[in-house]
């Protein structure tokens, strides 16, 4: 694969952020991060390597779901800036090299946005029929749909005003849109074309399952997405759809869509996710190997995002419910650790002890399975969550640059700021930036150094899987293949040393380059890689013809 390829399809290779503005950097001096925050820090993040950003809800809200509750599409919060703030953000990204996509929060608006406002003060609202309406008490909802089981008992609330019930698959205050309603399709295609317009590369499209109910009789959410794509594409060729599908495998790949790939480019591997971290529990490959082994490659056009947590619970509904108490056990014991029968509201650092070793174990393997890593911020210092915070909030804590108060995120006293910041072990004065920066060895630079690694390695992105027996059911041997170059990676789940031979095939003329660490050479003979791996030890190596020029 030449670069030049791999470029036209820049999200398979690209190495994603999330960040919340309101938490990232309060520039303005409110105690609420804002999108200035976010441009003074553009610099900081093309330093560790980031290449596109995914910026959570900042649109105006009244906030009872982060910002995932929009009133209006088309204007920025005023508590985080303006929309000529979001242009200063968009260019000086753009200027470093690094893309913006944005949340596209669109099975629902929040009940105070001005159609549903209008929808519920008459039935002849001309908004009426954006949302989903019906006359008869609906049944009762099973447990396992109601996505905020602490807060809502239904899916549907009745209206008072009309006596007609609306649904809403979240909180009551968040009415679905109705997608059977050519109206709200053309709306749809308005707010992107206009984010489009601006300057964005694309779109995190929120909550994709819960658009199309299978019981929307002749709607087929294939047919939207392929709608939706055709419609970004137009705008503008590269631009991207990064889907929220938590769905077991086989439904999850056809939101890919059909052939190369026609409508979302790209889907976060949950079931992969999941596994990961039953994975860590047991110190063992297995269940990780097993999910790879169930998940089909993406269509050459697109591509897995890989990740260890997003802005939720990390959720683990997946796993079946032995698995799920396991993890439960061993890495969010106390009840108050978990989140709505099905998650965890910590952060990886504090469910590890802070093991490094363990920390860069599980970052290696986000970084060098074959997909597209998406950091959730923080994450490259080792942050932790503050369980002082209800719900899902405890890991939306403010960012930590200093060891100074709040964490030099915001120079307001404590009191006045959006969100508590994280207190102890893994708070600002033990964890943050600028400690980090001056440590060779910190995460941090860990991190800087691994993701350089990563953006090397465009076979990570481009190739085919093949997973390898390395011998020991705790350590995950894989290899991914472009054209004649091979990256080898081999991982150790388990906390003992052990003594690793990988069959690697034909490897004649081939030379084998270790991309982590200047190592003798362990190709043995007849293409047999023999190495000793640390306890929570990794290697990554590129197996290429030795005649071959190759990235250094
Ligand atoms: O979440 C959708 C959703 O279903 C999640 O609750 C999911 O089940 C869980 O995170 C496991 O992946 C999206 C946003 O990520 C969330 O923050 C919003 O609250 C929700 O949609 C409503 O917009």
């Amino acid at each position: 694969m030449t670069r030049s390829a791999a470029a036209d399809l820049w999200w398979k290779n690209a190495v994603v952020y999330c960040l919340d503005v309101e938490t990232y950097l309060d520039w303005d001096g409110d105690g609420i991060g804002d999108l200035r925050g976010v441009t003074e820090r553009i610099d900081y993040l093309a330093g560790i390597g980031v290449s596109c950003l995914w910026l959570m809800p900042f649109y105006p809200s009244p906030n009872r779901d982060d910002g995932y509750d929009i009133t209006d599409y088309y204007a920025v919060d005023p508590r985080l800036g303006t929309l000529g703030d979001f242009v200063v953000l968009l260019r000086t990204a753009k200027d470093r090299g690094m893309r913006v996509v944005i949340d596209l929060v669109i099975n629902h608006t929040s009940d105070q946005h001005p159609w549903f406002k209008s929808a519920r003060r008459s039935p002849r609202s001309p908004y009426r029929d954006y949302y989903v309406w019906r006359d008869e008490a609906p049944p009762t909802t099973p447990a396992a749909d109601l996505v905020f089981p602490d807060a809502e008992d239904s899916i549907w609330t009745k209206d008072e005003r009309s006596g007609q019930w609306y649904l809403h698959h979240f909180y009551r205050h968040q009415p679905d849109l109705n997608y059977a309603n050519p109206a709200v399709r053309d709306e749809i295609q308005r707010i992107a074309g206009f984010w489009l317009e601006l300057g964005v590369d694309g779109f995190r499209v929120d909550a994709v399952p819960f658009m199309v109910e299978d019981t929307d009789v002749g709607l087929d959410p294939h047919a939207l997405f392929k709608d939706l794509r055709a419609f970004i594409t137009r705008r503008r060729g590269d631009a991207v759809l990064l889907g929220e599908v938590n769905l077991p495998g086989k439904d999850l790949v056809r939101y890919f869509g059909d052939g190369p790939g026609d409508e979302l480019q790209m889907l976060f591997g949950f079931p992969v996710m999941q596994a990961t971290y039953l994975a860590l529990v047991r110190k063992d490959a297995r269940p990780l190997r097993a999910a790879l082994e169930a998940s089909p490659a993406a269509p050459r056009e697109c591509q897995w995002a890989r990740f260890l947590r997003n802005h939720d619970e990390l959720t683990l509904d997946q796993l079946d419910d032995d698995e799920r108490a396991e993890v439960f056990a061993a890495f969010g014991p106390d009840p108050g650790m978990q989140l709505f029968g099905r998650g965890l509201r910590r952060r990886l650092p504090p469910m590890l002890d802070g093991d490094q070793r363990r920390l860069r174990l599980a970052y290696s393997l986000l970084l060098s399975l074959p997909g597209t890593p998406v950091l959730y911020y923080g994450e490259e210092i080792g942050m932790g969550e503050n369980l002082e915070i209800d719900g899902r909030m405890s890991v939306r804590t403010p960012m930590q640059w200093t060891d100074q108060r709040n964490g030099g995120f915001s120079p307001v006293p404590p009191s006045r700021l959006v969100r508590p910041a994280v207190d102890g072990r893994f708070g600002p004065m033990a964890v943050n930036v600028a400690d980090q920066r001056g440590d060779q060895d910190s995460l941090l630079n860990w991190f800087e150094r691994m993701i350089r690694r990563r953006r090397e390695t465009a076979e990570l992105g481009m190739g085919q899987l093949t997973l390898l027996d390395a011998g020991h059911d705790a350590v995950l041997a894989h290899r991914v293949d472009e054209g004649p170059v091979g990256i080898v990676l081999v991982h150790n789940l388990g906390d003992e040393p052990c003594l690793v031979t990988v069959e690697l095939g034909e490897t004649e003329g081939c030379e084998l380059t270790d991309l982590l660490e200047v190592s003798g050479q362990p190709l043995g003979d007849g293409g047999r890689l023999e190495l000793k791996l640390e306890a929570y030890g990794f290697r990554w190596f590129r197996l290429q013809p030795a005649d071959l020029r190759s990235a250094p």
